[in-house]
C-alpha cells in the first residue's frame, strides 16, 4: 500500500494535504495512491455548489460548514477559485474563511486555483474529492467558480447538485443556456433580501415546468440570505432529502457507476495523451513543419501519429 494511503486511513491530516498536492502536481505516484485509497471511498455525500461568480456560493458554503458541524457531521471542502494575478493563489476571502475553521479537525478546506493544476482542473478536483472521501468526511462540498463547461464537468461527480441564483440578475436564462437546468437537483435563491425574488421564483418554476416536467425529482427551490445566516437549515434539509431520494430509487448507484465509467476513460485518455505527447516532444514534432507549410493536412498528421503509436506503443 502507498504509505500516504495508509496514513490517510489513520486520519493523518498532513498526509491528506500531501496526497492532494501529489494529485495537483500530477505526480507519477498518483495513480498508485488513488488505486490504494479507492476501497476506502464511497461513503460521503458529494454536494456540488455552482452558480455565477458573486452569487454567494462561498458565503453559503461557510454557513453550511458551521451548520453541518452543529449536526456533528465532518465536512471536506474543495473550492475552485479564480487564481488571483496578485496573490498567485486562491482568493483572500478563502484564506479568511479557512482561518475560521482552522482549528476544527472535522473540517478540511482546499482551494484549487484555476491556473496551475497540472492534470487538468476537472480531474484534479475529482481526485481530491476521492481523497477527502477516503479520509472519512461525511459531506464533501464542491464549490465551482462559475457556470461554464468545465464547471458542468466537475459537477457531474456530485450526488446532489445545488445551483445558486440571485434575484434581479437574469441568472435563470444563463443557467438555462449553460445546460445547468437539466442537472440541477436543488435551487437556492440567495440574496433573498434583495428585490425581485418573486419574479425569479416565477421564472424558475416555469422553466422547471418545461425542463423537468416528466422527471422523477422536481428540484425544490429554497430562499437564503447567507449574510444573515437565513435559510441554511432549509437548504440542508432539501440537499439531504435529495440524497435520501436518490438512495431510495437507486439513482445514486446509477450516477456513481456512470461517473466511475467516465473516470476510467478520462484516465486512459489523459495517460495516453501524456505518453504520445512526450514521444512527439522527444522527436521534435517532426510533422509540424509539414502541417504549417500545408504539405500535410492536420487530420493525416494526427492519423500518422496514432498509427505510429498503435504499431509501436511504449
Ligand atoms: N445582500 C446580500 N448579499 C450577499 C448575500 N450573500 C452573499 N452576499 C454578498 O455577495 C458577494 C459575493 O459573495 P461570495 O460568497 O463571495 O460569492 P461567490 O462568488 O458565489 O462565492 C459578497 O460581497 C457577499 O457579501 C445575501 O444573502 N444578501
Ligand atoms: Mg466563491
Amino acid at each position: 500500500m502507498h504509505p500516504l494511503a495508509e496514513r490517510i486511513k489513520n486520519k493523518d491530516e498532513r498526509a491528506l494535504a500531501r496526497a492532494i498536492s501529489l494529485v495537483e502536481n500530477d505526480s507519477p505516484e498518483k495513480l498508485s495512491l488513488l488505486k490504494d485509497i479507492h476501497p476506502m471511498t464511497g461513503r460521503a455525500h458529494y454536494v456540488g455548489i455552482t452558480g455565477s461568480p458573486g452569487a454567494g456560493k462561498s458565503s453559503l458554503v461557510n454557513r453550511l460548514i458551521t451548520y453541518l458541524r452543529s449536526l456533528d457531521l465532518k465536512v471536506g471542502i474543495v473550492a475552485v477559485d479564480p487564481t488571483s494575478p496578485f496573490s498567485g493563489g486562491a482568493l483572500l476571502g478563502d484564506r479568511v474563511r479557512m482561518a475560521e475553521h482552522f482549528t476544527d479537525p472535522g473540517v478540511f478546506i482546499r482551494s484549487m486555483g484555476t491556473r496551475g493544476s497540472l492534470g487538468g482542473l476537472s480531474r484534479t478536483t475529482k481526485e481530491t474529492v476521492r481523497l477527502l472521501d477516503a479520509y472519512g468526511f461525511d459531506v464533501i462540498l464542491i464549490e465551482t467558480v462559475g457556470v461554464g463547461q468545465s464547471e458542468l464537468d466537475i459537477m457531474k461527480i456530485a450526488d446532489t447538485i445545488t445551483v445558486v441564483l440571485n434575484p434581479g440578475s437574469g441568472d435563470v436564462v444563463q443557467v438555462f443556456k449553460a445546460g445547468i437546468m437539466e442537472i440541477a437537483d436543488v435551487f437556492v435563491v440567495n440574496k433573498a433580501d434583495l428585490p425581485g425574488v418573486q419574479k425569479l421564483l416565477t421564472e424558475l418554476e416555469s422553466m422547471l415546468d418545461i425542463v423537468k416536467h416528466d422527471a422523477d425529482w422536481r428540484p425544490p427551490v429554497v430562499q437564503t440570505v447567507s449574510v444573515k445566516n437565513q435559510g441554511i437549515d432549509e437548504m440542508w434539509k432539501e440537499i439531504d432529502h435529495h440524497r435520501q431520494e436518490i438512495e431510495r430509487t437507486g439513482e445514486r448507484e446509477r450516477r456513481r457507476k456512470a461517473n466511475l465509467e467516465r473516470e476510467v476513460l478520462e484516465v486512459v485518455h489523459y495517460e495516453l495523451m501524456r505518453e504520445i505527447q512526450k514521444r512527439e516532444e522527444d522527436t521534435g514534432y517532426e510533422w509540424l513543419e509539414d502541417v504549417e507549410k500545408n504539405r500535410v493536412d492536420p487530420y493525416s498528421a494526427a492519423q500518422r501519429i496514432l498509427r505510429k503509436w498503435t504499431e509501436n506503443p511504449t
